[in-house]
């Protein structure tokens, strides 16, 4: 699976040159003082949300980045060279943590925004800076300081007002398909859709929100079955929730003895299971498929069964539109009315152990910018 919502890297910025101990030699200068130059800046490791930049997949094999060293001081007052940032463009709504603590460390929500993640250090100071009047031949100069490290994992933000969730085949994908700009695979078999995908839809005379197809959800997602657990975080980024459910059909030889109600439960309770903050998420929830006969027969005993657990009630189907522009408003109106998650409530991903040894690893620096999937587009998702 293409999608990387998720990576942890190793960033290691690069140390300050150290200050030189020289003198200044001429000629016809009678008394050559000091002229140890100081070190150069360590490269630092910067951040910055870019929304040219679709996914965080180029990182995914990028275990350890690492920024170049200042270059020491030299004779004749010169400074050494600073090396260069490394730049890592990352995608708008990258959420930035300390692998180890699992501690949040920026959240790149805007176009533009940067966060330097380690810091390079500053070079040490030659010995002409150390020249004073009561020392005008220093012969000590400073040496570079150590640029930080440290592991961090990115996460992808996905941001949408409503999220779709359901088992497997409740036709996700169809519904967003048919009202919004999203064209996600459609497919009669269970798991088509692999990653999550997001549509914009057009409400009537209001601000269009955003809709997100999340992969289907089965039970024991929570433990990381069928596609699991990241896309469960996915939901919790969204302000709200349309669970949708379908009756299936009597004959289905592989009647795995789902029933629509049943299958709502089991879902609630994995994201209940998954985190407090997405149990409490609103929702509402959607029959769909209502132009098959006997989904039409269940519809009346459905809707008398979450009206009755306050959960507000939709019919719908995809083919013949019947229901869609109610459901569409219900789902506006959940974007509208919702407050947006509380990033504190993220559920954060496993904490990596420290790293103990540094290996050393080719330099990376030459080509000093990161481009983080910029073509994400392109990626499909039987890939
Ligand atoms: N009759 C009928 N079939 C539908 C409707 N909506 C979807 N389907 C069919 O249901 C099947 C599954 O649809 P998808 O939209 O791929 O379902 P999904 O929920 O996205 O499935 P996953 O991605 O596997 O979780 C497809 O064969 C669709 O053609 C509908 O309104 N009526
Ligand atoms: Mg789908």
């Amino acid at each position: 699976m293409a999608f990387v919502d998720c990576v942890t890297t190793h960033l290691i910025a690069g140390h300050g040159g150290a200050g030189a101990v020289a003198w200044r030699r001429e000629k016809f200068v009678e008394f050559g003082g000091p002229s140890g130059g100081n070190g150069g800046r360590g490269g630092s490791i910067v951040l910055i949300a870019d929304r040219n930049v679709g996914t965080l997949t180029d990182l995914r094999y990028r275990k350890e980045i690492r920024a170049g060293d200042g270059k020491p001081g030299q004779a004749r007052l010169k400074d050494g060279p600073s090396a260069d940032d490394i730049i890592i463009r990352v995608p708008v709504g990258t959420l930035v943590r300390d692998a180890v603590t699992t501690e949040i460390l920026a959240d790149l929500a805007d176009d533009g925004a940067t966060y330097t993640a380690a810091v390079g250090g500053i070079g040490g100071r030659g010995n002409a800076s150390f020249k004073s009047s009561t020392n005008q031949s220093p012969t000590y100069s400073q040496p570079g300081i150590e640029g930080t490290e440290r592991t961090v994992t990115l996460e992808l933000k996905l941001l949408a007002d409503v999220a779709l969730v359901g088992y497997p085949s409740v036709g996700k994908s169809t519904l967003i398909s048919v009202v919004s700009n999203a064209r996600p695979k459609i497919a009669a078999y269970p798991f088509t859709t692999l990653r999550p995908n997001l549509g914009i839809v057009s409400w009537r005379d209001h601000e269009a929100f955003v809709l997100a197809d999340i992969p289907g959800l089965i039970e024991g997602a929570h433990e990381g079955h069928g596609l699991g657990i990241q896309f469960l975080r996915h939901i919790e980024r969204c302000r709200a929730i349309c669970h949708l459910i379908e009756v299936t059909p009597p004959f289905d030889e592989v009647d795995d003895g789902r029933d629509p109600i049943r299958d709502f439960e089991r879902i609630t309770h994995e994201l209940a299971q998954f985190s407090e903050s997405l149990a409490a998420r609103p929702v509402i929830v959607a029959l769909a498929k209502i132009d098959l006969p006997f989904a039409r027969d269940e519809e009346d005993r459905l809707r008398a069964h979450f009206e009755g657990l306050g959960v507000p009630f939709y019919a719908f189907s995809a083919v013949t539109r019947d229901g869609l522009t109610e459901l569409v408003d219900a789902m506006g109106t959940l974007a509208i009315e919702s407050p947006p998650p509380e990033q504190t409530h993220f559920t954060a991903p496993a904490p990596v152990a420290p790293r103990v040894d540094v290996d050393e690893v080719e330099d990376e620096t030459e080509d000093n910018v990161v481009y983080v999937g910029l073509d994400s587009d392109s990626e499909t998702d039987d890939d």
